[in-house]
């Protein structure tokens, strides 16, 4: 199961109270005031983990509490302060306020850290409250309660170049021939239904990561089918390729649509680095050369290729890489 939303209860530890007491020594039966301060609430932290790709521990782990801090002592002890909790998520979560809508953060690289609930105060001891002129106060404080939030944590993939077609595109195949991911590839409509990432090798130095989603259909952005759910998936992605199977009815309908739903999406999205892969060519006659030159006026970047037969997926390779690179490549 691939769990990218989930609602949690976050509570911080509540702050140990300060404790009243006074110094019974053997030579000084009226000794002055010893109440130790307490010790603080221990908070709740989202801890960022690349060793994670879904949200589903937390699916299980509703409710994440940070433990109390000890209350203070006499003879001026302060109580421990209590432990933290962690909620251990993967790269790439955002984390908000389920009640405000308030984003707390994104927590894009490994090992980031972000406090989503904060302990409770410790409370004072009779002993902060001593002056000159009291002496013997009776005073302390109560700890502070723990933060209690509810957080809404939504896993966004972090991956280089996303795939974006109809279903039975051969998006899936595409991913499997190219890197060591195996999703489920099938002639029915939306086989893929969850998001599926590959690394894909260019050369010995570099490789990107790629995400397979779900097949988008007209009117996905107003719910239709299954892809519109998954395009937040794609907003990160530094690179989009179109995927439009060359013997559809319409290849350059399919293009136009695809083009649409992520206007419709985020218009930022069309701004987005990209290249139109025209698949499944060994089923026209003349394969990835057999090609209607007006489907390759469509864009920019247009490549023919074939899964099955391999032709052209070096020329895609080609054409994502040094888009991808092409920064690094001119300032070298
Ligand atoms: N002849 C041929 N068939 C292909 C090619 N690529 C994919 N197919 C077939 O097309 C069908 C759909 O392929 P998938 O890779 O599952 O398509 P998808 O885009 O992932 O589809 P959804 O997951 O439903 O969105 C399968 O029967 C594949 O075997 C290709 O290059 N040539
Ligand atoms: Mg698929």
């Amino acid at each position: 199961m691939f769990i990218d939303h989930v609602i949690i209860e976050a509570r911080a530890g509540d702050g140990g109270d300060g404790c009243v007491a006074f110094r019974h020594e053997k030579f000084a039966p009226r000794g002055g005031p010893s109440g130790g301060n307490g010790g603080r609430g221990g908070d709740v932290v989202v801890v960022a983990s690349r060793d994670l790709t879904t949200l589903i521990d937390l699916h299980y782990r509703r409710h994440i509490k940070g433990e109390r801090g000890e209350h203070g002592r006499g003879k001026s002890q302060t109580g421990a302060d209590g432990t933290g909790a962690e909620i251990v998520v993967p790269v790439g979560t955002l984390v908000k306020d389920a009640d405000t809508g308030e984003t707390l953060g994104e927590l894009v690289d490994h090992g980031a850290r972000l406090v989503a609930a904060q302990g409770g105060k410790p409370g004072l001891g009779n002993e902060h409250f001593k002056t000159p002129n009291n002496r013997t106060p009776r005073q302390f404080t109560y700890g502070g309660d723990g933060q209690a939030r509810r957080l809404e944590l939504t896993l966004k993939l972090i991956a280089d170049v996303g795939l974006v077609g109809e279903p039975n595109a051969g998006k899936s195949t595409l991913i499997s021939v190219l890197s060591a991911a195996h999703p489920k590839i099938a002639d029915y409509p939306f086989t893929t239904t969850t998001p599926v990432l590959g690394i894909v090798r260019v050369d010995e130095a570099r490789s990107f990561v790629m995400v397979d989603i779900p097949g988008l259909i007209e009117g996905a952005h107003q719910g239709r089918g299954m892809g519109k759910e998954f395009l937040r998936h794609v907003e990160r992605c530094r690179l989009l390729i179109y995927m439009v199977d060359i013997a559809s009815p319409d290849p350059a309908g399919s293009y136009r649509m695809l083009r649409n739903e992520l206007l419709h999406h985020d218009p930022a999205l069309l701004e987005r680095k990209s290249v139109l892969a025209l698949t499944q060519c060994d089923k026209i006659p003349g394969g990835t050369r057999g090609v209607d030159p007006q489907l390759l006026d469509l864009h920019e970047h247009t490549v023919p290729i074939s899964a099955v037969t391999k032709d052209g997926l070096g020329d895609l390779l080609r054409v994502i890489s040094s888009l991808l690179y092409e920064r690094e490549a001119r300032a070298q």
